[in-house]
């Protein structure tokens, strides 16, 4: 495989202005007729030279070049080329190639899926669909026809608005749409299906009305009004916080059931996958509903960031991604609570992210050299992308940041940019000079954090002192990182837990009692004045920056910052890192054959806080939250999976014991609250749940008959997946088998017609940690409901297993990893990007032991050999290994 560079960009030799598309579709092969109206760049010199359109699996049956038709000696064809010599500046391209969607496993391009016709084209999909100049800042107008029987497809849909349709006598019938933006090859979507939709419409800021349609198959016509709901507060926010009115008359989304990734925001026909549209109270869980909103609003935002301005090239895919996740992120933020979205989006990147920033796979937010694009669709493109413009929004305030964005957008409406555009935008409107901070771009890896405190009683000054580095990751060394600027939000605690007024030395008063430190070189001192009595620092409030922070707390402090921290994030914060350090020693007790000893301060403190009535509920249940065993796992020199197991699972036993009864009485309370409450998919009903169902997987370690049966009636009578689904999980994880069996052969009995809910029973199962987990697992495999063709049935039971079920999956005899192999071999030749991801956990392999790295090491050196390696498959495995 190639690599490619981002240094070798070179603009287009040619422009196409406009794209007119025509597709028949049969059952054994589409025919596909571009008509492309092309010109020589103008801002190249005029000489012509040879055109070379992009195309790959592409069966070529017509070429024309103006009226004259070309032979085979007129054209070069390679496996992902077709090479034309243009003889004047402006010319127009006809080609016909005939292409196989019914039999794309790939899942991109043009494929089937349940039956229907759609289309992914991110990143160069659009080249196994017909010749293309198919790169982000060529874009075009696009006008597309498609045609087909009339009974098996009655819908027919592409980008833009309907311009004209008609049947045909043969029982077919065609439909044409013209998009009047122009946009990238990537932006294009063509849908075909027998499907049924719900519409409704939104008025605009300057009063236009707007029709939004979402289409699924008949029988989830039920399970749409979670995601238009979703879509109309999107479009609403959007106006408001950001200033940006939808541009067409017509908003559509498409639900498939076979799709790679979560969904794409193709120009005005967006395509879900079904997971990231269809929910409702009993089939999917809150998670699921507040996945939904945010999945809708994302490719939603996507309207302006990324599509009126775009990526110039696929180095810059954090300029639109990294944005539109910082930008969903606050929406959920309002839409929801803000400090637990703010703490779930934490947890999640410390644990994904900063693992990635550790591993073989590491790479900067624009990322300098790529082998395959599908494998940059990374945590650090999306998540640490957005966690760049959340600390450029702290920087610069909200308001310039506002004035930035609209500057960004005006500037640059229309066009194909870069992540220095954006920036540039942002230091125009603002003022503020980001030179320094642009290496976040440009540097991988995550940087350290290590703060230092001084005391001087007698002149009441107190100094932190800062000292960042940042490890060594592929291709960039340690000592050749330079600073970074972090933007550390702070206070000072004094005794009572009052925030003491911040005046630093050299100011003439103090600046409220929260403020944002820039730390800019590689140790730098801040001094505050007229601190009376030692004070405790609450750092890095809000996680104000994508940081490993490290500062001496002891127990107690963390006891006194999580009940005292006015920053409710940093309250949290003290939690884990209270129960982190209480964790790790459990861990050392266990790898030294030592009785396990639970600090009791843990205990209480929890106790505080499951007795704390004033408390957000949902606090409450991310505060009973431990740190999961993937980010101990992160977290280790040298994980020791059995021992992070087994002294997580020893905390958690012990914690139910001392806590079981006002566990059980929170349990009962808000128990009692669900049952007669009628389902809302809304904040505070979240939380009650959230906190009900954190405390029953407590109970449930207690063996004690009453919780059993409260465990059943919940799974018996509930009315909602939420707490059904946590009633079949804990009944898995527990001791008792008939009920286990019993529950599980209910549930599927019942859910057995509906994929989204089996892939649930698949990954409660997949997550199981009781012994004997790849065995369930295979044996599920075989289960009439799971098919390698479809990638959420992969993720649901083949991911969950290899990242939720760490025990299981590095089991030492290395049989979970030899299954892992041998499924990415499989999925190689059906679905490389599947198979790509799937890799992941290998990937991982210098974090473990000697014994445990050589079988690991052992199977990507088997999928190594095993054959013909997709592109996407061989960048990870080849990376890993070097
Ligand atoms: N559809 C993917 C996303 O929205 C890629 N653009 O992130
Ligand atoms: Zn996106």
């Amino acid at each position: 495989s190639k690599t490619i560079y981002l240094k070798d960009y070179q603009a287009p030799d040619y422009l196409i202005d406009e794209t007119h598309l025509t597709f028949e579709l049969f059952e054994d092969h589409t025919l596909v007729h571009a008509q492309l109206v092309m010109r020589r760049n103008p801002a190249l010199p005029a000489e012509l030279p040879a055109l070379v359109l992009d195309g790959q699996q592409l069966e070529l049956l017509h070429l024309k070049l103006d009226d004259r038709e070309l032979g085979a000696g007129d054209y070069q064809l390679t496996d992902s080329t077709l090479t034309v010599q243009p003889t004047q500046a402006s010319f127009v391209i006809d080609s016909t190639v005939r292409i196989h969607p019914e039999s794309n496993t790939a899942l991109e391009g043009l494929y089937k899926s349940s039956g229907m016709f759609c289309t992914q084209c991110e990143a160069e999909g659009f080249r196994k669909i017909t010749y293309y100049l198919d790169r982000p800042d060529v874009m075009s107008s696009f006008t597309t026809t498609l045609s087909g029987d009339k009974q098996k497809y009655p819908i027919l849909l592409s980008n833009g608005n309907p311009i004209a349709s008609g049947e045909e006598d043969d029982g077919r019938h065609w439909a044409t749409w013209e998009d009047p933006f122009k946009k990238p090859a990537y932006l294009f979507a063509l849908v075909a299906g027998d499907l049924w939709c719900v519409e409704d419409k939104f008025t605009t800021m300057s009063s236009r009305e707007v029709t939004l349609r979402i289409y699924v198959e008949p029988e989830n016509i039920d399970k749409v009004q979670h995601a238009m709901d979703s879509l109309k507060k999107s479009m609403k926010w959007d106006e408001e916080v950001y200033g940006r009115e939808y541009d067409l008359d017509i908003f559509m989304i498409v639900a498939v059931n076979d799709f790679n990734m979560g969904a794409m925001e193709n120009k005005g026909l967006n395509i879900f996958n079904s997971s990231a549209v269809l929910a409702r109270a009993e089939t999917a869980t809150d998670a699921a509903h507040q996945r939904v909103e945010a999945i809708v609003a994302h490719e939603y935002f996507h309207n302006w960031s990324g599509n009126r301005v775009t990526c110039r090239d696929w180095f810059q895919l954090s300029l639109k991604e990294g944005f539109t996740v910082f930008r969903d992120a606050a929406f959920s933020a309002d839409m929801n609570s803000p400090t637990v979205k703010r703490i779930q989006d934490v947890a999640y990147l410390r644990t994904h992210q900063f693992a990635e920033d550790a591993g073989p796979m590491a790479h900067p937010v624009r990322p300098d050299a790529y082998m395959e694009i599908s494998n940059f669709y990374t945590l650090t493109i999306y998540e640490k992308g957005a966690e760049v413009l959340r600390m450029i929004h702290t920087l610069l305030g909200a308001e310039a940041f506002r004035k930035g964005s609209d500057l960004y957008f005006e500037r640059h409406d229309g066009q194909a940019v870069t992540c220095d555009d954006f920036v540039k935008a942002m230091e125009d409107a603002s003022g503020v000079d980001l030179t320094q901070f642009k290496r976040w771009y440009t540097q991988a890896g995550t940087p350290r954090l290590a703060v230092s405190e001084r005391y001087d009683a007698a002149a009441k000054t107190y100094t932190l002192t800062f000292t960042q580095s940042c490890p060594a990751t592929p291709g960039q060394s340690e000592s050749s990182k330079l600073p970074f600027v972090i933007p550390v939000e702070l206070g000072l605690l004094d005794g009572q837990g009052n925030d003491l007024p911040l005046r630093l030395q050299g100011e003439a008063a103090a600046v409220g009692s929260n403020r944002v430190l820039s730390v800019t070189e590689a140790q730098q001192s801040f001094t505050f004045v007229d601190i009376a009595e030692k004070p405790l620092p609450s750092l890095l409030r809000g996680f104000s920056a994508p940081v490993k922070l490290s500062f001496a707390y002891d127990r107690d402090q963390l006891m006194f910052l999580m009940q005292h921290d006015s920053d409710g994030f940093n309250r949290w914060e003290a939690g884990q890192q209270l129960s982190v350090q209480v964790l790790q020693e459990l861990i050392g007790q266990h790898q030294r054959g030592e009785k396990l000893v639970l600090d009791g301060r843990l205990v209480s403190a929890l106790r505080t806080s499951l007795q704390d009535d004033s408390l957000d509920q949902a606090m409450v249940a991310e505060m009973l939250s431990l740190p999961g065993e993937a980010y101990l796992t992160e977290i280790s020199d040298v994980a020791d999976v059995d021992a992070i197991h087994g002294a997580r699972e020893f905390a958690r036993q012990q914690l139910t014991d001392a806590l079981f009864e006002p566990l059980w009485q929170r349990y009962q309370a808000n128990r009692e609250v669900s049952r007669n409450t009628p389902y809302v998919a809304e904040a505070e009903h979240f939380a009650r749940r959230a906190l009900q169902n954190i405390a029953l997987s407590y109970l449930m370690l207690g063996d004690k008959p009453e919780v059993l049966a409260a465990a059943l009636d919940q799974f018996e009578t509930s009315d909602n997946m939420t707490e059904r689904l946590t009633a079949l999980a804990v009944l898995v994880n527990s001791p008792f088998e008939a009920e286990r069996s019993k529950a599980l052969a209910a549930f599927a009995e019942q859910f057995k017609d509906n994929a989204l809910v089996m892939d649930q029973w698949f990954s409660v199962q997949a997550a199981s940690t009781l012994p004997g987990g790849l065995a369930r697992v295979q044996a599920l495999m075989e289960h009439p409901a799971f098919t390698l063709k479809n990638p959420n049935k992969v993720r649901a039971l083949i991911s969950a297993f290899a990242g939720q079920n760490l025990v299981n999956f590095h089991a030492i005899d290395g049989s979970g990893y030899r299954f892992l192999a041998d499924q990415v071999i499989v999925l190689n030749a059906l679905n490389p990007q599947i198979a790509s991801r799937l890799l992941a956990p290998l990937t991982r392999w210098r974090k473990y032991g000697a014994e445990r790295q050589a079988l690991m090491k052992g199977e990507l050196e088997r999928i190594l050999a095993s054959g013909e390696l997709s592109p996407d498959v061989y960048e990870v495995v080849s990376k890993s290994l070097a």
